[in-house]
């Protein structure tokens, strides 16, 4: 088994997290997006989509997309319990994770890549060249901002994103947040519950991952 992936991206570190979380080892290969590898026709053949993180298992098969990996590794080891512990837990974990991911990761990713220098020309990630655009930059910023100011009011309530305990939500959650901030997307400093469950999350081994 193997694991596609790039040290410095936020999406294969999300599945990085979650194996750290699950104690489960994956031998790993880097794909440089830095220098386009993932559009190189040997990679395109492991992944039309031209994405990272992709697991390919000892008989050739393989899985793209993070949380698709993430649910094989759920359904192989699936102590401790990461998309809920009860059918109630389950769904809002699903709710949630979809939340982080599409009002966070995808919201930050609009605002980074129809902004950056380096993507033009890369506004969306796979094998044709989109050119960026300068309203959806600022209108992903918009939205990401406003979802942790969402997400704020709810961890004045909870501890965790989908609730008591910590989830895959909370690994979509964390990347988000980092991706975000280091990027400069966002800027979360004004939200003091979003800070505190920032600083457990981080503190836990998996977070290094
Ligand atoms: N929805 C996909 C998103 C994967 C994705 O966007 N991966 C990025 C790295 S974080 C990538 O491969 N980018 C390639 C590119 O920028 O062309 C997933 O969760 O796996």
């Amino acid at each position: 088994m193997k694991l596609y992936e790039f040290a410095l991206a936020p999406n294969p570190r999300r599945v990085r997290v979650f194996l750290a979380e699950k104690g489960i080892t994956v031998p790993m290969v880097q794909i440089n997006l830095r220098e386009q590898e993932q559009l190189k026709p040997d990679f395109l053949a492991i992944n039309p989509f031209a994405t990272v993180p992709v697991l390919e298992l000892d008989d050739g098969r393989r899985i793209a997309e993070t949380i698709a990996i993430c649910r094989y590794f759920e359904a192989t080891k699936p102590e401790p319990r990461l998309f809920g512990h009860d059918p109630y837990e389950m769904g809002a974990v699903e709710e949630w994770q979809r939340h982080c991911e599409l009002e966070g990761m995808a919201a930050i990713a609009d605002g980074f890549r129809n902004s950056t220098p380096g993507m033009k020309g890369r506004a969306v990630t796979g094998q044709h060249g989109y050119e960026q655009i300068a309203d959806l930059a600022e209108r992903g910023k918009a939205r990401a901002t406003r979802f942790f100011e969402l997400l704020d009011g709810r961890l004045a309530k909870h501890p965790f994103v989908a609730g008591d305990r910590y989830s895959v939500a909370d690994i979509t959650a964390l990347i988000a947040h980092d991706f975000g901030t280091r990027t400069k997307v966002i800027s979360l400093d004004h939200l003091a519950n979003v800070k505190r469950w920032h600083e457990a999350v981080s503190a836990r081994p998996s977070a290094k991952a």
